[in-house]
């Protein structure tokens, strides 16, 4: 069962007045109790505007004496003056002068017309029951109510309980942090800086150890590519033996001439070492490997043309030829290129473990490689190196002591944030005003909704207000929670949200929100009063509180 807050407003003023009982005492027609005490027979009467003092024979005489009207309470004689209807057993009224022997009952015990015997009969004592029997109904509807209101008591009671407790634990937690905060912090760097300089020592060690591999990479291409751009094998490259490589058109003219192979050999050929040392720098970018065309040296020409006919004298050349290359690969090996496939096997499985991460029990890896450097300076196969060498047992060690108090000052610095924004949201909370016995409490965090012809209204309390129009498009906030906003007696019979959305050409929106006992939460009805301010009746059993009813002795009055 519900009733809506006019209901409420009546009972209210029912009950008040119910309570205020009258006696039937003397006085001048028209004149309440409290007034009494100004009509004295034995004295003259005072206007109560002051303006004149008549004999008391003059009042009620049907003439208007005062301005105020006070001389005339019980007749219609003054256009201002008032009439009081004791109305004995239900509820005292005033009612303007004018309206009195005007042939209509106003007053409930027919007192205002007193001209015209039997006009009127005395309805109060019916009217009493009817109010009795209203409050009655009120009141068992209100006790529904009130039993859930209840509820929702010692619920938001022991919320309350329950989070001052965590608050207090939260509290506790966060001095310790604190108090381990510089101790963790310190350990932290401390291990951070025997890490950093572990893997420095080890990182640079790799770094020297990846430059000098790459170097003889580098090293080992270019004599590659010597020995590829040396067709005729002559231990030498000439302008002929570059030719087909027009890749290398320096001016980009498209067009590899002379000159500019001359240019990068220094000259009309270029030596092994000159080649390695100069020219590769300048074309290894551009280079692209592939089988050359063989180019006869002059001699050879010569050879050729007097021998061409003599197998024999063929195969000599050919060995003088395989001499050469033999020569040629001694003069790289001098030079440090030894292509020795078994030494590159070995090398090539070193990398393997290295790169799979196999532990190095002695030294750093790079130590190791580099020992079997000093033994061995002849080329590493071309492998790409990762960039972080592997650990030694000492450095992951240290590495891992780092990660685990980072580990621990990243979790307790987390925690520390984590709670200071969960005390904080308490706090705020346990601020909160949900009445003396925290029943409203059980409406914070629900939403609900209202709809209108256009909009749908929503409250979620002690949050916000909201419009939405129903024929789509977004939500318009009409206030956030503000406070509560009740006159002092009954403060929490009404809520402020404010600062929405702004009005075009007019304030912020705003929502007054007047509460209501209901035995269910019920947003009832949402209006605006006036542009962008808007009022919603919001029922709800956290507003019920016990009503009287006046026992039925006083039916007897
Ligand atoms: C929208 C709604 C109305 C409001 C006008 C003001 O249409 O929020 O409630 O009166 O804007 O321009």
């Amino acid at each position: 069962m519900k009733w809506n807050v006019v209901n409420i407003a009546f009972l209210a003023a029912t009950v008040g007045i119910v309570q205020a009982q009258l006696s039937k005492v003397d006085r001048p027609r028209g004149v309440s109790l409290t007034k009494k005490v100004f009509y004295d027979p034995n004295k003259n009467f005072a206007c109560f505007d002051g303006s004149r003092t008549i004999p008391f024979s003059q009042v009620n005489d049907d003439y208007c004496d005062c301005n105020d009207g006070s001389d005339e309470p019980g007749t219609s004689a003054c256009p201002n003056g008032q009439f009081h209807c004791t109305n004995a057993g239900y509820r005292p009224l005033n009612i303007p002068s004018s309206r009195v022997n005007d042939g209509i009952c106003d007053c409930c015990d027919g007192s205002d017309e007193w001209k015209t015997e039997g006009l009127c009969t005395d309805t109060c004592k019916e009217l009493w029951k009817a109010a009795r029997e209203y409050l009655q109904k009120q009141a068992a509807a209100a006790s529904r109510g009130i039993q859930v209101r209840k509820e929702y008591s010692d619920r938001g009671i022991a919320l309350r309980n329950e989070n001052q407790k965590k608050l207090e634990t939260m509290k506790i937690e966060i001095e310790e942090i604190k108090r381990l905060e510089d101790e963790i912090r310190i350990k932290k760097e401390e291990t951070e800086q025997a890490e950093a300089v572990a893997k420095d020592t080890e990182q640079t060690a790799w770094n020297d150890f990846k430059s000098r591999v790459q170097k003889q990479q580098e090293s080992r291409k270019a004599a590659d590519a010597f020995t590829e751009l040396d067709s005729n094998k002559d231990g030498s490259i000439s302008v002929e033996e570059m030719k087909s490589h027009t890749e290398l058109d320096t001016n980009l003219d498209g067009v590899l001439a002379d000159d500019e192979i001359k240019a990068l050999l220094g000259g009309d050929m270029a030596e092994a070492p000159y080649f390695i040392e100069n020219t590769w720098k300048i074309i290894s970018e551009k280079y692209i490997s592939r089988p050359t065309e063989p180019v006869k040296a002059p001699h050879q020409e010569i050879d050729e043309e007097e021998h061409h006919d003599d197998d024999h004298e063929d195969d000599d050349l050919d060995e003088e030829e395989d001499d050469d290359d033999y020569h040629d690969e001694e003069d790289l090996e001098d030079e440090g290129y030894d292509d020795d496939l078994s030494e590159e096997e070995e090398d090539m499985e070193m990398k393997a473990k290295l790169e799979e991460g196999e532990p190095q029990k002695e030294n750093s890896q790079a130590e190791q490689v580099e020992q079997k450097q000093e033994e061995k300076p002849e080329e590493i196969p071309e492998i790409n190196l990762p960039s972080e060498p592997v650990w030694t047992d000492n450095t992951k060690a240290l590495i891992e002591a780092a990660e685990k108090t980072r580990r621990e000052h990243e979790e307790q610095q987390k925690r520390k944030k984590d709670l200071e924004r969960e005390i904080a949201s308490l706090e705020k909370n346990l601020k909160m005003d949900f009445g003396n016995d925290q029943a409203y409490k059980e409406l914070q965090g629900k939403c609900f909704d209202l709809d209108t012809h256009e909009y749908t209204y929503r409250i979620c309390p002690f949050d916000k207000t909201v419009q939405k129009p129903k024929g789509g498009g977004s939500e318009t906030s009409l206030g956030r929670w503000g406070s509560w906003s009740g006159p002092e007696t009954s403060k929490y019979s009404a809520m402020k949200y404010t600062g929405g959305v702004k009005c075009w050409n007019g304030p912020d929106r705003s929502t007054e929100v007047r509460i209501a006992c209901g035995d269910e939460n019920k947003l009832l009805s949402a209006s605006e009063p006036s542009r962008c301010e808007y009022r919603f009746e919001f029922v709800t059993p956290a507003a019920c509180e016990p009503i009287h009813v006046p026992d039925a002795a006083h039916d007897e009055l």
